[in-house]
């Protein structure tokens, strides 16, 4: 399916949650966000959510190894793994709230209640295309799935689903939109560190590992953002919290941020 016009935003889970606390929203990069998606609609461009979990997914599911699937000797494991789901539902219904105080129409859908697959391998099902051809704006997260082998389970991150859908829906740009940096840092180690404006496709990068973090942080974004690249899209790496930059990216104007280049 081509669309010339659909652009597929991931929000990163430290973007709209506070990672260090558990289950707590930042709102005020939520509210941003709605704006955004608001502004791009009225420029009539249809827009896929893509958003991770940060503080209500991450802390459970490395306390429970949800990412190592079913442990058997692990007592409780099925209960954490449906509280880490029913947390991700409410931190998804929260920001659906928002998004219909600002009058936009959403439509979400829940990895695990629709399709299978681990990662890189989850399929979506047709539920998803029927969502990317209606008028509605069509939301989904990071989330525990099912595998292929019966019982067993693990994690579908927010940056494998914009692989996968790009994979789908030839967007035409893919934005993962991140906090605490303006894109890729030359030197993560260094806070105030300058980005690099154009990354070129296997240049070798430092990363440094997130604590809590149960997907890859940095590393798996490089990786599912240099695929998307490949695979025909534009893609950038921005701060979310400058949703005037995401805009100017979209506008093909200049902005602060990483452009993927091959
Ligand atoms: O924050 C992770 O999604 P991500 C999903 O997009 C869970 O990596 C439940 C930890």
């Amino acid at each position: 399916m081509m669309a010339t016009d659909l652009i597929i935003i991931k929000f990163g889970g430290s973007l709209i949650t506070d990672k260090s606390k558990s289950c707590t929203p930042n709102i005020d990069a939520i509210q941003k966000i709605c704006k955004l998606v608001s502004k791009l609609n009225s420029l009539e461009k249809k827009v896929i959510i893509v958003h991770g979990a940060g503080s209500y997914g991450h802390i459970k599911a490395k306390k429970w190894r949800l990412s190592e699937g079913l442990i058997p000797n692990l007592k409780n494991q099925l209960s954490g793994l449906n509280e880490v789901r029913e947390d991700m539902k409410t931190l998804n219904d929260l920001i659906v709230s928002y998004m219909k105080e600002n009058s936009i129409d959403v439509s979400t859908y829940r990895p695990h209640e629709h399709g299978k697959g681990i990662g890189i391998n989850y399929k979506f099902s047709k539920l998803f295309d029927e969502m990317v051809t209606s008028k509605n704006t069509p939301i989904v997260y990071g989330d525990v799935v099912e595998s292929d082998c019966e019982g067993n389970f693990g994690i579908l991150s927010g940056d494998d689903i914009c692989e996968i859908l790009t994979r789908r829906y030839s967007p035409k740009h893919v934005i993962f939109a991140i906090d605490g940096a303006d894109g890729i840092l030359e030197d993560p180690k260094s806070n105030h560190g300058s980005i690099i404006k154009k990354y070129a496709l296997g240049t070798k990068i430092n990363t440094i590992d997130v604590e809590n973090d149960v997907t890859g942080g940095m590393k798996l974004k490089i990786l599912r953002a240099s695929n998307c690249l490949e695979l025909g899209s534009r893609v950038s790496i921005i701060n979310g919290n400058y949703i005037e930059m995401i805009l100017n990216s979209i506008l093909g104007l200049d902005y602060l941020g990483t452009e993927f280049i091959l």
